[in-house]
């Protein structure tokens, strides 16, 4: 069994203005498509890999029994179609909102709007490519900020994402050109849970 694309659970333009309709679609479209294609090519070669969850391929990514080459094409393209399909789900036009999640964030970070500026401020510190997140360490359960190079899910290191901020250029660009911290900002707006 193939990976292939979730739908979006809203319109392309339903972001509008934070995050316009044409960068959603191509986002969508073409480049978590491109991961997914990538994805279903590699494992092409690996048929006791196939119809494994995703989760499960990049949380056990070091124990995969496949060349170099192909496990950092997992890593890479595995990331992407994961990371994305989360992605799509943290925005939320309507902004639904956790309040357990709420709660704890605000008791760890000391309040809402403090964990907001330190994940802001870890985003916009992220070098080139990559996303910043929100994230459960396995070991204690504990809530942390943690960035991320590339497509490089949490999952490889042992925690769970909560909430991920893409911050690659493909995400914003089109709208935001360099101004990421812009991006970031206007991000909050759309994001559900906290
Ligand atoms: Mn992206």
């Amino acid at each position: 069994m193939k990976f292939t694309l979730p739908k979006l659970p809203y319109d392309y333009n339903a972001l509008e203005p934070y995050i316009d309709a044409q960068t959603m679609e191509i986002h969508h479209q073409k480049h978590h498509q491109a991961y997914i294609d990538k994805l279903n090519g590699v494992l092409e070669k690996y048929p006791d890999l196939q119809g494994r969850p995703v989760e499960e391929l990049l949380s056990g990514l070091n124990d995969l029994k496949v060349d170099e080459a192909d496990k950092k094409t997992i890593q890479n393209h595995g990331g992407g179609h994961y990371n994305h399909t989360l992605f799509w789900q943290f925005l939320d036009p309507a902004k639904q909102k956790d309040e357990l999640l709420t709660k704890e964030v605000a008791g760890t970070f000391g309040s809402v709007e403090e964990f907001k500026k330190q994940f802001s401020d870890s985003a916009a510190k992220v070098f080139g490519s990559g996303w910043a997140w929100l994230v459960r360490d396995n070991k204690n359960s504990k809530l942390l900020i943690q960035n991320m190079p590339n497509q490089d899910s949490p999952l490889i290191l042992g925690l769970t994402p909560i909430l991920g901020l893409d911050v690659w250029e493909h995400a914003y660009y089109l709208k935001y050109q360099n101004k990421r911290p812009e991006y970031i900002e206007n991000w909050w707006k759309v994001v559900k849970m906290v």
